[in-house]
């Protein structure tokens, strides 16, 4: 689909409105396996006076007839490029007209997941973000708008497609009669909100009355025989769509609503007006498949599609370099669900290690893009954890800035003033600016500008006048093509603690709009100690000069969870990079530890969180910050010597807490069980150190519940000793894809890194490495990329490993191999051997002849890095 593209860049700079205004879309579909015909009828008016028609439309359509107002066009009334087609004004009626065509495809053939194409015999679209020019052509851009009229003619049972069911007409075909399942999606819409979907499915039904009575039909849709595994997508989706009206006065706006489970599916799911399309990852679950994060995560997506329906659909992007407008919004509108539904402080934390995990390693690497980028060459590689999640954090801080009220304001501002509309950055920021007056024009730089800022906390103390001052500085480093970096305004929470861990002053937001800014507080008796960041108010990095035993006095007496999480994760990274470069653990770090097995009061979710060291990688990156060259072997045995002091330290409080966390009773995806259960696991990792797995295998063997049966297996698996089970899982699951994709997971990436490369290629060699299926693909090359040293070993089998597959599958599926080429962004900065073999390995990804234009372009910056 994207191969051998010319690189071309787009830039924002350049964007230009449609000239013409595309009243209605009908679209007639004859499915078949390998000869689909595509029929359509586009109603234009032009706008501008003398512009050419420009159609997007890729080089595997097939056209068999293009024809404006009934009157065939010939080859040369029009010109056909690689991706465009192109009808000169001067072959244009002058006022309004229809184009009418007849396309062919070839879904059979069809590999990328992208456009229309077949999953298991389900024929199913994925359009976002320029999947429909695979289909026909047209004007695939999000600023053109239209309703919709679909027919499909299939032999199928099931067919689907945006907006609600209508009562077909009788068409005439030559001899025959057809009639079609017939669609109507009165909302206008962009293309890439286009869905069809047709094959034997079988419907979860519900219903739902909206707040002004509407009656709506919910459908999950899933193959015959996982009818059983949707019962949770369904209550999800209904408690969404009662939340959106709850909290944000949202009503859905159709008589039907659809979600659709795929097996074959690049992303996690799809937006499309009132069909959803879902990997069926993020639908199916049932106690025994499923885990409690699998059960969260299909809480969170169900959610957040839902929610794109007024954050995305009823007002769209003008074109994608806007991208994070529906999107960061709709992530911190799914956020804030999984907040009021389950832990707010747990969800706080989570979504601050994503971050951290992912964007700040974005934003430190040759990927680095501001949330609103300027510039990109394929948009697909631009649906990053920048656009989606520091999209969602710079909202967050948007609303700390102007407070609850204001953001309630701007936000119902930006649903009258916005519905119907494809809007801008600037927009969104006007309807803030309008709703409470703040001038946010250097609010704009989180934005337009890339990198994490880095702040300094000095603290001043003045004994004799009972006083703090707290100066802090903040610095950007420069990120590819953007070397000037300046000051952005910061809101910085802070609190102060008395020495006996009384709160002396509560939490205030102090906004920092120059490079450096100081802050008083007076009237102090004593010196207190600062909690800063608290909430984690801003995305940014943080020194201060704080020693570990203040990190023990934050982590056993701050108010804030996640200030306090924060405190003992401190103090973890503290002992990991000291031991990762011969050093020993903090001191006071397995006490402060030991207080938080002891700590009733807190909620087992958060300790699981405490008790949970931080990964390979975020210490590599620490390190690296610090300008240390990371030993991936080195930092391994450091963090599995920690846990294994730990254990040690506390072996009978773990043992207790492991038997106390035990849930019973039956099964319940509810917050509170799960994060017994997470407690529970995060004590057998600790333990398994000590007891070389013998209580994961019991478990393993005993375990009722997916969540357990997961957690005993991975910690066999690091202690080598997983083989029976293995089997087991085997022979139980080996007809469930999902539960496969775990067993393909697990096994390169908790193996001790000197053996999973061996595993990961003697897996890659089983006939059930599906290896175009997305999640296979992701489960077994993704699985080795997330072991941080097999990954990074220093004879560079690890790179070639995932070179290897990446170079086999671009052709097949170019968004995934590029997705999955990210994992090689942090290359640059290991020592000269490390780097010289992955280097060949990028290289040799490099130099494939017909590489896609989604590699290409992430090959050629992350080899950047290094130059
Ligand atoms: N909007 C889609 C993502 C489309 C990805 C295209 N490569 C899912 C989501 O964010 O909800
Ligand atoms: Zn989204």
């Amino acid at each position: 689909m994207t191969q051998n593209s010319a690189q071309t860049t787009r830039y924002l700079a350049d964007y230009r409105p449609y000239p013409f205004h595309l009243r209605e879309t009908r679209l007639v579909f004859d499915l078949s396996p390998d000869a689909t015909r595509v029929q359509s009828e586009l109603d234009f008016t032009p706008l501008a006076q003398g512009a050419d028609l420009v159609l997007d439309g890729g080089s595997a359509l097939i056209l068999h007839r293009l024809s404006i107002d009934g009157r065939d066009l010939s080859p040369a009334d029009y010109d056909r490029k690689d991706e465009t087609l192109t009808i000169p004004a001067a072959t244009l009626p002058d006022g309004p007209f229809t184009l009418s065509a007849d396309v062919q495809i070839n879904p059979a053939a069809n590999t990328t997941c992208e456009g229309l194409y077949l999953s298991g015999g389900i024929y199913c679209t994925q359009c976002e973000a320029e999947g429909f020019r695979h289909i026909t052509f047209y004007p695939d851009r999000p600023d053109v708008m239209a309703p919709f009229q679909v027919t499909i003619h299939s032999d199928q049972p099931v067919e689907l497609s945006n907006g609600d069911r209508a009562v077909p007409s009788e068409e005439r075909h030559g001899a025959i009669t057809r009639i079609g399942a017939l669609w109507i999606d009165p909302w206008p819409k962009p293309a890439y909100l286009f869905a069809l979907v047709a094959g034997d499915l079988r419907a979860v039904s519900g219903r739902f009355t909206t707040m002004s009575g509407r009656e709506v039909a919910l459908n999950v849709w899933v193959r015959p025989g996982d009818e059983d595994r949707a019962g949770f997508a369904l209550e999800s989706l209904v408690k969404s769509m009662q939340w959106d009206e709850q909290v944000y006065g949202r009503e859905y706006d159709l008589s039907e609503f659809n979600i659709v489970a795929i097996d074959d599916f690049n992303m996690g799911a799809m937006e499309n007006k009132g069909l959803n399309i879902f990997n069926s990852k993020l639908v199916l679950a049932s106690p025994d498949t499923a885990t409690d994060t699998d059960y969260e995560r299909i809480e969170a997506v169900i959610a957040h599609e839902y929610f794109h329906n007024w954050t995305g659909n009823r007002i769209t992007c003008r074109d994608w370099f806007q991208l994070c407008l529906k999107e960061g919004l709709t992530v911190f509108r799914d956020q804030q669900f999984t907040s009021d539904l389950r832990s707010a402080p747990v969800k706080r934390i989570e979504d601050v290690k994503t971050l951290r995990d992912r964007q700040f390693r974005e934003d430190a690497g040759p990927l680095a893009h501001p949330p609103r980028p300027d510039r990109y060459q394929e948009i697909n590689n631009f649906y990053t954890a920048t656009v989606y999640e520091k999209g969602a954090e710079v909202i967050g801080m948007l609303k700390r800035l102007v407070g609850d009220d204001g953001y309630k304001a701007a936000l119902d501002l930006y649903f009258t003033r916005h519905d119907g509309d494809a809007a801008t950055i600037e927009d969104w920021l006007a309807v803030f600016q309008d709703a409470t007056g703040r001038d946010l024009t250097q609010f704009k730089r989180w934005y337009t500008d890339a990198g994490t800022p880095h702040l300094t906390m000095a603290e001043d103390w003045a004994a004799d006048d009972g006083r703090l001052t707290l100066t802090f500085t903040q610095e950007t480093a420069p990120t590819p093509g953007q070397p000037d970096k300046p000051p952005r305004v910061i809101p910085i929470a802070v609190g102060l603690i008395g020495q006996n861990g009384d709160e002396l002053r509560e939490t205030q937001v102090l906004e920092m709009t120059q490079a450096q800014q100081a802050f008083r507080f007076d009237g102090l008796g004593a010196r207190p100690v600062v909690s800063v960041l608290r909430g984690f108010s801003a995305p940014v990095t943080l020194s201060r000069d704080l020693d570990d035993a203040g990190r023990a006095f934050l982590l056993a007496h701050d108010r804030d969870p996640f200030a306090r999480w924060e405190a003992g994760h401190g103090l973890a990274l503290s002992s990991l990079t000291a031991m990762a470069q011969g050093g020993t653990a903090a001191a006071g770090h397995l006490d402060a530890i030991g207080r938080l097995i002891a700590d009733q009061t807190a909620e087992p979710a958060f300790r699981a969180l405490c008790l949970t060291l931080p990964g390979e990688d975020e210490v590599a990156s620490l390190l690296a910050a610090r300008g240390v060259t990371p030993d991936p072997d080195a930092i391994h045995a450091a963090r599995e010597s920690l846990a294994a002091d730990l254990a040690q330290a506390h072996q009978a409080a773990l043992a207790a807490l492991y038997d106390a966390m035990e849930t019973g009773g039956p099964y319940t995806p509810d917050a509170e069980p799960a994060g017994r259960r997470a407690l529970r696991l995060a004590a057998l990792g600790l333990l398994s150190r000590l007891d070389g797995g013998a209580r994961a295998a019991a478990l393993f063997d005993k375990a009722g519940n997916m969540t357990e049966q997961m957690g005993a297996l991975t910690a066999l698996v690091r202690a080598d000793r997983a083989d029976a089970a293995l089997d087991r899982m085997l022979g139980l699951f080996s007809g469930n894809r999902l539960v496969m994709d775990k067993w393909f997971a697990v096994q390169p990436m908790a193996a001790p890194p000197a053996r999973a490369a061996s595993i990961a290629r003697a897996l890659a060699a089983r006939d059930d490495f599906d290896w175009k299926n997305p999640n296979r693909f992701r489960a077994l090359i993704g699985g080795l990329a997330a072991n941080h040293a097999a990954f990074h070993a220093a004879d560079g089998s690890g790179y070639d490993f995932i070179a290897d597959w990446l170079i086999r599958l671009d052709p097949v599926n170019p968004q995934i191999a590029a997705r999955i080429s990210a994992v090689f962004d942090t290359w640059h900065r290991y020592d000269p051997d490390r780097r010289a073999r992955a280097r060949a390995a990028l290289n040799r990804i490099a130099a494939l002849p017909g590489l896609s234009r989604n590699s290409s372009e992430m090959v050629t910056r992350i080899i950047a890095a290094g130059d």
